[in-house]
């Protein structure tokens, strides 16, 4: 047997089929798998939602006729160090090969790494890891070999490394000066941080291991990795870099069911790194390049992460304990390694080891302040959310005022327009009504103050509302005072995995899962349309609190009784002829297409002179992009026949005047079938948006209330023949709105209000 691949297991089994489907590619067959199942980190057995242990068994079964392997497990020492020695002890291979089970590899990095440890007879061949927030499928659909991704391997790490380059050009500096092994600048000098120092992607000779006694500290369960890779750098000397050989690190866009070892926030961790930072120079012995990097990483982290949260803390920990304890580490740290930092971390360090508590903690208040002034002055929201916290959220609460906000201020629309004007209506006088609006000029009825998102009155009447009615998420750094009542109404039937039932979270924040469990935590009511949200929202949002399922207040204009009147009036006001039918189109935006955060492209996949050729005579088209979209459709030339209306405030108002709805994967079907008019599904990047991006909780291809298209040719001859279609649908039309529409009757917002606002049980 060549290799013996190593791999710890605690739970998360579609990692770990992700990381055996990717041994069972590899183009190097000869090696057999000890998988070593673990218990949790103890730190976590409390922990609310963490998984517990999930059994491998039927995984590991579907693997064993393309390789050995066999499971061990973890007994009175638990942690990776235990399961990893654990495997050095009964690897029967010529060389090891530790592989964590929510990582992968690329087809061929155990060859390159093999081919080449032989070749020029190495006891230790190294590769290089890329970091991925993503599963093969969509990892491998996307990597290009050009790109070069940076090798950090933890957010920690990628933190440090965006807080100032002094280890960089320490790193350079010791390098020229002190020329150590190509492999000491590969796998210490080159990784930011302590902590993203890693045993992975080293191939290595077990019996050199053994002979020497080379072993995980098991006392350690965060940064054990450090001792190991600089006792095997201090002993193995024939060693070959392999910088083809590419192991696949996927960070955990999960932490809250499935955190990676440094997502998990404990105290002890700061203990967990002291000590392998004090036992490895101490295993080191004389100092070398090793132990100056290390103990140059150990000051940066001191001086770049440490002393930024004496401010921060409520107690005194971090300055008394821990100052001590950071200390007597410092102190030994050879005066060459303090000079070269920086000279506000080389005073802070000095500080430090003249053990100067009082002088530590003006200097990090007086830097810390300054930043936040410069912070303040250039940068209004700053400033904004400044007065929230140390000024606003200390007045009184105020009983009855209500902030509302609709697509981040986007527009007056949605589901709390409708809550406000009837609240409005209902209850004239009663309550003071605040709508953030990022437009001043949209006119809002019944006299609401009109705030501008992130402005100093918005701040000020966040923290001063007793309730909040948002359509999306609050932001980051609201905090629900004692007394607030969220009401969050959410903005739409889910068609596309949500949050916790998404494997991949392909948008502009990884963390995404991470963010929306926190806010979530906040929110009194949840808003669902059907039995079906309901359900889907509970498991997905993993949601505790009231979901009031009152159907949509936004679908109440649908079921108007002066419906017909307000269609006429809408076309007029928005210049839509008469005497031709109209088409609505409003797709949905792409997780993987953007500009940044909340900026999102969209191409038009139809050729709208085409369009007027082939419909102008009976029909025109309304276009509609989803809120988040920054690209705007020209429709220059074809004013008479298109009309784009991405601006305009409320949606439900354009369904109501259209005859037809064309989308893709857009909430909007749900509502629009409230008025059981024919739907069309334009769906050109059905797989990849379903294979890849979202997943569907419903068979698209099954149980939509209307054909998919996938050319504009498709969705011609659908327009042409919509007759057919309408009857041909008719059964799955009435099914779907039996299941989807079955509460909305014009009367949701009554329902909320009574509910949220005058604590009716039920209405
Ligand atoms: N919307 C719109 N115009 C579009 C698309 C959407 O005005 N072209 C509005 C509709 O009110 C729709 C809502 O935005 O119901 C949500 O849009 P989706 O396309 O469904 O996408 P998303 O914002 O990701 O929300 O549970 C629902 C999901 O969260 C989907």
């Amino acid at each position: 047997m060549k290799i013996s691949v190593v791999i710890p297991y605690v739970n998360g089994p579609h990692f770990l089929e992700d990381c055996l489907e990717s041994l069972k590619d590899q183009t190097w067959n000869d090696f057999e798998v000890l998988l070593i199942q673990d218990k949790p980190n103890p730190y976590l057995t409390e922990v609310e939602n963490v998984k517990d242990v999930e059994d491998p068994t039927m995984i590991v079964d579907n693997y064993k006729e393309f390789f050995p392997i066999c499971v061990y497990h973890t007994t009175t020492t638990q942690g990776v160090s235990a399961a990893r020695n654990i495997g050095i002890a009964n690897a029967t291979g010529e060389y090891i090969y530790f592989l964590d089970s929510d990582d992968y590899l690329f087809h061929d990095t155990l060859e390159k790494l093999v081919m080449e440890a032989e070749r020029t007879k190495s006891d230790l061949a190294y590769g290089t890891i890329v970091d991925t927030w993503f599963k093969r499928l969509v990892f491998f659909d996307t990597y290009e070999e050009d790109t070069k991704q940076v090798d950090t391997s933890s957010e920690e790490a990628t933190r440090n490394a965006t807080e100032g380059d002094d280890e960089e050009d320490y790193r350079k500096k010791l390098i020229t000066e002190q020329a150590p092994s190509q492999a000491v600048i590969d796998l210490v000098g080159k990784k930011r941080g302590l902590v993203a120092i890693s045993a992975l992607n080293l191939l290595i000779r077990v019996e050199r291991l053994r002979k020497n006694e080379l072993f995980f500290n098991e006392q350690i369960l965060f940064y054990a990795d450090l001792s190991f890779v600089a006792s095997v750098l201090k002993t193995f000397t024939n060693v070959v870099s392999v910088p083809d050989a590419k192991y696949v690190k996927r960070k955990h866009n999960d932490p809250v069911h499935y955190p990676a070892i440094t997502q998990i926030k404990v105290e002890d961790k700061f203990n967990n790194m002291l000590t392998a930072y004090e036992t490895t120079v101490k295993m080191l012995g004389k100092q070398d390049t090793i132990s100056e990097l290390l103990a140059f990483k150990l000051l940066n982290y001191y001086t770049n992460y440490f002393t930024t949260k004496i401010r921060r803390s409520e107690q005194d920990y971090w300055r008394e304990e821990r100052f001590t304890q950071m200390r007597a580490l410092v102190e030994s740290i050879p005066e060459e390694v303090r000079v070269s930092l920086k000279p506000y971390k080389k005073k802070l360090v000095k500080q430090l080891v003249k053990g100067n508590l009082a002088a530590t903690k003006r200097m990090v208040n007086i830097h810390l302040g300054s930043k936040k002034i410069r912070n303040i002055r250039s940068n209004p929201r700053a400033f904004a959310c400044y007065l929230y916290f140390h000024v606003f959220t200390k007045l009184k609460m105020k009983e009855n005022w209500v902030i509302f906000e609709s697509f981040f201020g986007k527009s007056y629309s949605d589901s709390p327009k409708y809550i406000y004007e009837y609240l409005s209506q209902a209850y004239p006088k009663q309550y003071k009504c605040i709508w953030v609006i990022n437009d001043k000029h949209t006119e809002i009825p019944y006299g609401a103050k009109k705030v501008k998102r992130f402005s100093i009155a918005y701040a000020y009447y966040f923290a001063r509302c007793k309730y909040t009615v948002l359509n999306v998420r609050q932001p980051n750094w609201i905090r629900k005072r004692k007394g607030n009542v969220f009401l969050e109404t959410w903005h739409g039937t889910p068609l596309k995995r949500l949050v916790f039932d998404q494997e991949e979270v392909c948008g502009a924040s990884p963390l995404h899962k991470q963010q929306f469990y926190r806010q979530s935590r906040d929110w009194d009511y949840l808003i669902s349309d059907n039995r079906f949200s309901t359900d889907t929202f509970k498991r997905a949002f993993l949601f505790h609190n009231e979901i009031v399922e009152c159907g949509y207040p936004r679908n109440d204009v649908l079921y108007a009784p002066d419906k017909e009147a307000r269609i006429l009036a809408l076309k007029d006001k928005l210049g839509i002829p008469k005497d031709k039918k109209t088409i609505l189109y409003a797709p949905t935006w792409r997780d993987d297409e953007y500009y940044g955060k909340g900026e999102y492209k969209f191409a038009l996949k139809l050729d709208l002179k085409n369009l007027k050729k082939q419909l102008g005579e009976e029909y025109v088209i309304l276009l509609r992009t989803h809120y988040y979209i920054a690209d705007s459709i020209d429709i220059t030339g074809l004013e008479d026949f298109a009309f784009n209306l991405s601006k305009y405030n409320d949606i439900s108002e354009l369904y109501l005047i259209s005859d037809l709805l064309i989308t893709d994967y857009s909430s909007v079907f749900f509502d629009y079938a409230n008025l059981r008019r024919p739907i069309l599904f334009f769906t050109y990047d059905l797989e990849k948006y379903r294979d890849m991006l979202r997943g569907f909780y419903l068979d698209i291809e099954k149980e939509m209330p209307g054909p998919l298209l996938f050319t504009e040719e498709d969705v011609l001859d659908a327009i042409k023949n919509i007759g057919q279609i309408e009857e041909d649908y008719k059964g799955k039309y009435d099914e779907f709105y039996e299941r989807f529409c079955h509460v909305d009757d014009g009367n949701a917002s009554k329902r909320i209000v009574e509910r949220v606002f005058r604590g009716k049980k039920s209405v």
